[in-house]
């Protein structure tokens, strides 16, 4: 049996039911949240975690516009899909990597839940990306251990740093030492396992962690172990405050549950996935297509997907529209910038494009700026989004209250906002044929080298790009 087979089937029965109604009342929604919440517990996903999600997803789905093309179901089906994405934690999240190497990874976690064999995938996976790991066999309990680590250590290439049976805290450190004095960049720490959660464990991680600083802390959770592994991680994080966890075994019949809550039950994002016992088997977690794959509506989740381009597509040029006619105000600022969030981070969208993946590789873009503006121009009322000249002082001052901003910040909003206004006027004014002009930045969206240069709409840098291609010839 595949992973999350019971639980698909049984979401899908809740909404095929829904699917022949032309209109959602309220109790069909109901209805169909009461399936899925006996689906999502019978999945071993927490009750907490079950009840909140169905009960958010009945809130919007519940007098919810139905988008063009899509059927109030399918409706339902996207809220669902997106909520589950949120469960998970809605991004990918990346390895906390240290200012100054080497970055120290922890693993830790319950006896057999797969802690060896992921430091030897992470290990070959960092060295597939240019990293220089050491893995570290912290684990001298089990004589055994060791030689585990040294093989899959081989199989992976990557060096093992081992000194028998001493003292986990002392390797630990004389790893990092290691590490420093032969230019490995990572330290990836293979720690003990036990069966159960217990003091002297504890105990021994939190002084590798008081020593050596790690700086990712990462819990191996086997998924198979259901609510169990939620548990125990919350009880890990208690006391060793967690960074992330590596959910392994989803190659197994696991029934989901913990790929569910560990995120809701934790706050700690579900980093990597473990698909099966070969050392290639390893994937960054990434929620959106974990929640598809969930699911498991590849058709359904397709036509949402472009009844969702469509409306971009609508919107954008409705938006052309206003350019032209000198009319676009905040709420179209507003609507770009989601537009742009529900692409993905901006440095995958412009790691994308020819020629500039490699320039911004090294680069930091600010994506929590975006969230700034949003909540920015949340703050303001409709008539400010309409006409922001409105703003003065005093509104300046609401609008950096009610978004946890300073005044400066809403200040450079308006004085780029006022630019980009400005640069639409003469653009229009100058025709098609004018000179082209540089279109104005929002603040921070750029990195440093790249600073002023990230333009509203990644297709223009797609166009202007393909310009400097031209030049080149
Ligand atoms: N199918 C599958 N098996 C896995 C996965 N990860 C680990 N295993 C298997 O699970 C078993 C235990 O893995 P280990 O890496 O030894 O676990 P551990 O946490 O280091 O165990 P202890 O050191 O005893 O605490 C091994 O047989 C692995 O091959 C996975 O993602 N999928
Ligand atoms: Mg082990």
């Amino acid at each position: 049996m595949m992973a999350f087979e019971g639980l698909s089937e049984k979401l899908s029965a809740a909404f095929k039911r829904l699917k022949n109604k032309g209109k959602l009342t309220e109790s069909d929604v109901k209805d169909a949240m009461r399936e899925v919440r006996l689906a999502l517990l019978e999945a071993d996903v927490n009750y907490k975690v079950a009840k909140e999600f169905t009960n958010k997803v009945t809130e919007r789905a519940v007098g919810a516009d139905v988008m063009e093309s899509l059927t109030p179901a399918q409706m339902v089906v996207k809220i669902v899909n997106e909520e589950l994405t949120a469960l998970m934690g809605s991004e990918e999240t990346r390895i906390n990597f240290a200012n100054k190497p080497p970055t120290v990874i922890m693993m830790c976690g319950l006896q057999g839940s797969g802690k060896t064999t992921h430091s030897a995938k992470l290990g070959k996976m960092l060295k597939r990306q240019g990293h220089r790991p050491l893995l570290a066999a912290c684990d001298v309990y089990r004589p055994a251990a060791i030689e585990q680590l040294k093989v899959v250590g081989g199989q992976a290439g990557v060096t093992v740093f081992e000194m028998g049976q001493e003292d986990p805290v002392t390797i630990a450190e004389k790893a990092v030492k290691h590490a420093k004095d032969y230019g490995n960049d990572i330290v990836i720490l293979d720690t003990a396992g036990r069966l159960h959660i217990d003091e002297k464990l504890m105990n021994e991680l939190k002084e590798i962690k008081s020593k050596v600083n790690p700086d990712e802390i990462l819990l191996v959770v086997d998924s198979m172990t259901g609510q169990d592994a939620v548990n125990v991680a919350k009880s890990f994080d208690e006391l060793l405050d967690i960074s992330g966890l590596i959910l392994t075994k989803l190659d197994g019949d696991t029934r989901g549950g913990a790929a569910l809550s560990a995120k809701a039950v934790t706050g700690k994002p579900i980093k990597f996935a473990g698909i099966g016992e070969k050392l290639d088997d390893l994937e960054v977690f990434h929620p959106d297509r974990m929640a598809s794959r969930i699911l498991g509506m590849g058709d359904i989740l397709t036509l949402i997907e472009d009844a969702e381009n469509r409306l971009d597509q609508k919107k954008s040029e409705e938006m052309a529209r206003k350019f032209q006619q000198n009319k676009f105000d905040m709420n179209d600022l507003y609507e770009q910038l989601q537009q742009i969030k529900r692409m993905g981070p901006i440095k995958g969208i412009l790691s994308k494009l020819p020629n500039i993946g490699d320039q911004i590789k090294d680069m930091d873009f600010d994506d929590r700026q975006m969230d700034r503006i949003g909540a920015m121009i949340s703050s303001m009322t409709k008539k400010e989004r309409e006409n922001p000249d409105i703003i003065n002082p005093s509104r300046k001052r609401r609008i950096a209250a009610g978004s946890g901003m300073k005044v400066e910040d809403v200040n450079r909003l308006m004085k780029q906002f006022g630019e980009m206004q400005k640069f639409m006027k003469t653009m229009n004014a100058r025709g098609k044929n004018g000179k082209r002009k540089r279109m104005p930045m929002l603040p921070g969206l750029g990195g440093s080298s790249m600073a002023g240069s990230m333009p509203l709409n990644p297709a223009r840098l797609e166009s202007k790009n393909k310009n400097k291609k031209k030049k080149k010839k």
